[in-house]
């Protein structure tokens, strides 16, 4: 009920609505109004009382809660439920704990902040409070548990169509990075509960370094990372990127789902390679190599060229790659 009233205020912003009408429309009393006025106000919203005219509503916060998300959807099931905390470890370790009880496939968490962010192989992912989009997507595909990884590429390529809304030209540095002038704008970590020949859940967790400042960043991260704000220098609508996002995810995910193929996300990950034709250095556990990256499969998997002539296709997962003489 508190949404319906926080409903009436937005359609109704350029006026004052009385006490009197909310209660009338939504049948409930002028005393639980304010009830759910003083809740909103808590969660953000700034509201106008007056005992003469009744409220209007002046700010929507800048949270990432389903309410305020809900405009830019139009999705068919990606994001119909979006929970939201204000602070959390981990939403790929919350998405998975739900994902166990039963929650819906296309349900997004989503925090403000983590305080326990993971990459991939154990590694940190710095989440500060507001100031980025940290999600997860829950995703219950009936697929041969061998292509989850796939999964990543269309969340890659569903993030550079999202930026390019938003005038920000941005790579894909294979397998699960977004990169602006070489630097990491965005991480995918996908996860995957399965069996053998069965997938239970996959849970894609998106992290976009949207608005973080430089003072953000801790030291050893600063010549590696960046966010769009410090990019195009201006901050961005986070709620609109989030909205953007899933509409483009659900989009390409549907190719994979009906039938089996990321045909369409491949090609937009190859137009937008940061690494096809270039030389890197391919880490696998503490083993390096060189090679030059020449193509990117049907299933997302890299083509390599070793300097001795040999061909090679990495698996994501697998490896990290670098550029020779910086992060790419
Ligand atoms: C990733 O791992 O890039 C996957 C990141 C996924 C984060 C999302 S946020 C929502 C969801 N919930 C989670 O707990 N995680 C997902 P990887 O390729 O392993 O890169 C990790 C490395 O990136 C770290 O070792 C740092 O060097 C660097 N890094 C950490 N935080 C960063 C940030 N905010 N921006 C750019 N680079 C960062």
């Amino acid at each position: 009920m508190k949404y319906e009233v926080l409903h009436l205020l937005k359609e109704n912003s350029e006026t004052f609505l009385s006490g009197q009408l909310i209660s009338e429309k939504l049948g409930v009393s002028r005393t639980s109004i304010w009830k759910y006025i003083k809740s909103l106000k808590e969660e953000g919203y700034m509201i106008d009382s007056s005992s003469k005219k009744g409220y209007r509503l002046i700010v929507s916060p800048d949270a990432l809660t389903f309410e305020e998300i809900k405009k830019y959807l139009n999705t068919k099931y990606i994001g119909k439920k979006i929970i939201h905390f204000e602070s959390i470890n981990s939403t790929n370790d919350k998405a998975k704990e739900l994902a166990e009880q039963g929650a819906d496939d296309g349900t997004i968490i989503i925090s403000e902040e983590q305080v326990g962010g993971k990459g991939r192989l154990g590694r940190l992912w710095c989440s500060p409070k507001y100031k980025g989009i940290w999600l997860s997507i829950i995703l219950r595909p009936n697929i041969n548990p061998m292509k989850a990884p796939e999964i990543t590429q269309i969340a890659a390529a569903a993030m550079i169509e999202s930026l390019k809304e938003f005038d920000i030209n941005a790579k894909v540095k294979w397998p699960n990075d977004i990169i602006i002038e070489g630097k990491k704008v965005c991480g995918i970590l996908t996860e995957m509960s399965g069996e053998l020949n069965r997938v239970n859940y996959v849970i894609v967790g998106i992290g976009i370094n949207a608005n973080l400042d430089k003072g953000d960043f801790s030291k050893d991260l600063l010549d590696k990372a960046t966010s769009l704000k410090i990019e195009i220098n201006s901050n961005v609508d986070r709620k609109a990127l989030v909205g953007t996002l899933l509409n483009k995810f659900e989009y390409l995910y549907k190719e994979f789902q009906e039938k089996g193929k990321i045909g369409f996300s491949i090609k937009i990950c190859k137009d937008n390679s940061a690494v096809i034709g270039k030389n890197i250095k391919i880490i696998k556990n503490t083993d390096e190599s060189y090679a030059k990256a020449l193509d990117l499969d049907e299933g997302g998997g890299l083509i390599v060229q070793y300097e001795d002539g040999s061909v090679e296709k990495l698996i994501s997962g697998e490896v990290s790659i670098r550029g020779l003489n910086k992060y790419i």
